[in-house]
């Protein structure tokens, strides 16, 4: 490579790492082609004979998620990044780091990934290199980013670039057997951020969002500080646009907590008469301010690393259809006949597959076959519904902002927002539940934003920047909803039918967005009247319609001292601006 910070950084990291060799990826079919067969031929990824080109892996049973207690943020001081995330001073975490890194490639080849977030060239997209001893972690790169083509010309021509280093951290001594797959023990497991270097350092873990450097540490927690410091933004938003049948369309771009169905919305099939959706992004939006002075959004990842349970034909069949070829599966069960299955799959249980441990699984065995943060990781560009445009350089114009999460009580439908501020306080206040459980006494989590495990610097200045962002949007800004599709019976039955029935909700913000359609003005926020939603062909109880667009001020007084408690950690930090939202919420409700 013609890039001199590259090449130094390269020899750098090569003398820290002592791999045996060094491999420059060029981000071909062949190159993947090449590392899945090798793969295969170690018996750690298992061709697929009912999918062409598609592979299961198991993963260590120890290495199945994010890891948020072992993901650190490193600055000169702790009021940089909060109360939200873990600290550790610079210096102090590179030097343990430094220590873990010495000759962690041992026995194993070390590659160079070059890849883009966002299309290669385009002046929203960002160029990095992982560094990575993981060959299952370059396929997946090859699926999630842009790899190679465009972007090492870039690189050659001296474009700079993020440092993203990553190590399985189990070294080989001579002779060492390896195992299936390798990563180090909880306690040596370091997902690390120097946000004022650029840098990321990834060590022990190998799964996806602690291995895959280019999605959560850079698309999100890196970026969303480079996104402060020059006035844009990096958000945990799916992209979707909607198209009337008038053939008017509207962007959308919504944030929930992981496991809420943003992939589910991302593909939504609307069932209202007429109109149409194109997915653009599933996971994670970059948003800037365009000369016309609207947001425009790109999506920065070019595949979908997808929570496989609960994925069938009837929630999400645009993503069945994604999933027929060409995928990586991370711990789901594998059937007798070659195929991949997983909870909630469509159909009967299968009466025999191999789990996720390997081990013989039948529906009566008492664990789950596949394991329930089972992935798959699977190319964008084969989505059936994908947009046409979704890889738009300048992005596309967002119209509407979505906030939401999973309470079985409480929070409505849908509503919209007061105004940009309240909306930002909707956005600062979105609590979601950890699981589905039945109503009453299920603890609650905040997670603004969905930004909790995600953002880079201190929440209460993120809070801030969204309030500057509206400031320099003015009239352009998108309008600001809130939704809840996990509205709960007392008897626990769900009181919304979901999925592509959601597309009413969206319908009646693309119709307030247009000043058409009505909304009563209530203590929390403007909610629709039953009459002003479109629930042509919905079959559902008038009950539930009341109960699920019903503003309860009893139920709200009793978040409050919840809410308080959550906002009073920001201390003096917390925006005045919010502050105020809070103080106003409280007085409307009595
Ligand atoms: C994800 C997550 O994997 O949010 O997208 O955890
Ligand atoms: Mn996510």
């Amino acid at each position: 490579m013609k890039n001199e910070k590259l090449n130094n950084w390269v020899r750098e990291v090569t003398n820290l790492c002592q791999p045996d060799k060094i491999y420059w990826c060029d981000g071909s079919k062949k190159e993947y082609g090449h590392l899945m067969a090798q793969m295969v031929l170690e018996g750690r990824a298992i061709p697929l004979k009912k999918r062409p080109n598609s592979f299961l892996f198991r993963s260590d049973p120890s290495d199945v998620a994010r890891v948020e207690a072992r993901t650190f943020i490193a600055t000169k001081t702790k009021e940089q990044i909060g109360p939200t995330n873990n600290w550790v001073y610079i210096d102090e975490l590179k030097q343990t780091m430094t220590g873990l890194y010495k000759g962690c490639m041992k026995g194993r080849t070390m590659y160079v990934i070059p890849f883009s977030m966002g299309p290669a060239g385009s002046p929203m997209s960002k160029l990095a290199i992982e560094i990575t001893d993981s060959p299952y972690v370059v396929c997946n790169m090859h699926i999630m980013t842009r790899v190679g083509g465009k972007v090492i010309d870039l690189l050659n021509n001296g474009g700079d670039f993020i440092q993203s280093l990553h190590s399985v951290g189990a070294p080989l001594e001579k002779g060492q057997k390896d195992v299936s797959w390798p990563c180090a023990p909880m306690e040596k497991k370091y997902i690390s951020h120097f946000p004022d270097e650029n840098s990321i350092w990834s060590f022990g873990s190998g799964y996806g969002g602690n291995a895959l450097l280019g999605k959560k540490c850079l698309a999100l927690r890196l970026a969303s500080v480079i996104a402060k410091r020059e006035g844009w933004m990096a958000e945990h938003m799916l992209i979707l646009r909607l198209t009337s049948p008038e053939g008017r369309k509207y962007h959308i771009a919504a944030a929930f907590p992981s496991a809420c169905g943003k992939t589910n919305l991302a593909m939504v099939q609307p069932t209202v008469p007429g109109w149409k959706s194109e997915c653009i992004g599933d996971d994670i939006a970059w948003i800037k301010i365009s000369p016309d002075g609207r947001l425009h959004a790109i999506n920065p990842e070019s595949g979908f690393f997808g929570v496989a349970p609960g994925t069938s034909y009837q929630s999400n069949p645009m993503a069945m259809d994604t999933l027929r070829e060409n995928v990586i599966f991370t711990n789901c069960a594998l059937t007798d006949d070659g195929d991949v299955w997983w909870e909630g799959m469509d159909g009967d249980k299968p009466s025999h597959t191999i789990d996720w441990k390997g081990r013989d699984w039948t529906p009566s065995s008492k664990e789950t076959a596949a394991h329930a943060n089972a992935r798959f990781t699977a190319p964008a560009s084969q989505c059936p519904i994908i947009s046409p445009d979704w890889e738009k350089p300048e992005g596309l114009p967002i119209d509407i902002f979505i906030f939401g999460g999973r309470r079985s009580a409480v929070a409505p439908l849908v509503m919209e927002a007061f105004s940009w501020d309240h909306g930002v306080f909707l956005g600062a206040t979105a609590a979601s539940e950890p699981t589905a459980a039945i109503l009453d006494n299920v603890g609650i989590r905040y997670d603004p934003f969905a930004m909790f495990p995600f953002c880079g610097y201190n929440m209460a200045d993120y809070f801030q920047h969204w309030f500057d962002m509206g400031d320099k949007l003015k009239s352009k800004a998108p309008r600001i909803f809130y939704v809840n599709w996990f509205r709960k019976s007392h008897d626990g039955k769900w009181l919304w039918p979901g999925f592509g029935e959601n597309s009413r909700a969206l319908k009646w913000m693309c119709e307030r967005v247009d000043g058409k359609a009505g909304a009563k003005k209530t203590s929390i926020g403007y909610l629709p009247n039953e009459s002003d939603l479109d629930l042509r062909g919905l079959n559902i109880p008038q009950k539930n319609l009341r109960e699920l667009l019903r503003v309860d001020a009893e139920v709200w007084k009793a978040e409050i001292p919840k809410m308080e408690e959550f906002l009073s950690q920001f201390g003096e930090r917390l925006p005045k601006r919010l502050r105020n939202q809070f103080d106003e919420l409280k007085s409307r409700l009595g």
